[in-house]
């Protein structure tokens, strides 16, 4: 079953932040995630620009930007200048006044345009933007933090994604403690990928070559 793994770069030992890179590229990650805070739209700071800048830098593999930043056009040039084209850059709609325009800056730059949506916003509010997405990045917990619980009642809106993902032509993504069980009742059901922090990948035992070819072989 085809299916993409990213990386949770917040996750990452930034003492080794090359080496991780390297782990993580060899191991078979298929992108990294880079998540940008700005303290105001989220409790949290986690990377930032340099950050994203250094880790596009050290790899050739795609990128995927979740801005969890208040008025993203504001800065949207800043980011945008830094990566490459087919890269992913995702915008919280509840905290910009026209997302549409600042999707758009991201279709203009060749980047792939995403949102994200918050455990608490529904599917409705946020319809005509699926017009626009390419890519929905369902948070399955309150953004801000890593290590943090499932919240279960996202799962119906993941459901309601899937029944119209055909006909409004996006992806869904899926981003918050993801473990394998919801990698396999998931992936079979259409979600495209899965972002992978502390639940499945980062700060355990094993090399991150054997979790990655672990979570593939899963008998689905
Ligand atoms: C949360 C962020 C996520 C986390 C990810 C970490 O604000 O957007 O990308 O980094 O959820 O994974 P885990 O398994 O620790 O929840
Ligand atoms: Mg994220």
């Amino acid at each position: 079953m085809k299916f993409e793994l990213m990386a949770s770069m917040m996750c990452a030992d930034y003492g080794n932040l090359e080496k991780e890179v390297r782990n993580l590229e060899d191991g078979g990650i298929d992108s990294f995630h880079i998540d940008i805070m700005d303290g105001r739209y989220v409790p949290n700071f986690a990377m930032s620009l340099n950050d994203m800048r250094y880790i596009a830098s050290a790899t050739s593999k795609p990128m995927d930007i979740h801005l969890m930043i208040e008025h993203p056009n504001n800065h949207i040039g800043l980011f945008l200048s830094s990566l490459r084209p087919g890269d992913t850059v995702y915008i919280h709609p509840e905290a910009e006044y026209h997302p549409s325009t600042t999707l758009q800056s991201i279709i203009n730059a060749g980047m792939i345009p995403g949102i994200a949506i918050n455990p608490g916003t529904s599917v409705e509010t946020v319809m005509e933007m699926l017009r626009i997405v390419k890519k929905v990045l369902v948070m399955s917990v309150n953004p801000g933090n890593a290590g943090q619980m499932y919240l279960p009642y996202v799962g119906k809106k993941i459901t309601k994604l899937l029944s119209i993902k055909e006909d409004m032509d996006f992806e869904i993504y899926w981003d918050g403690a993801c473990s394998a069980d919801k990698i396999l009742e998931y992936a079979p059901k259409g979600v495209q990928g899965f972002v992978l922090g502390t639940t499945l990948l980062f700060g355990k035992e094993k090399p991150y070559g054997e979790t990655l070819q672990n979570i593939r072989q899963l008998r689905f």
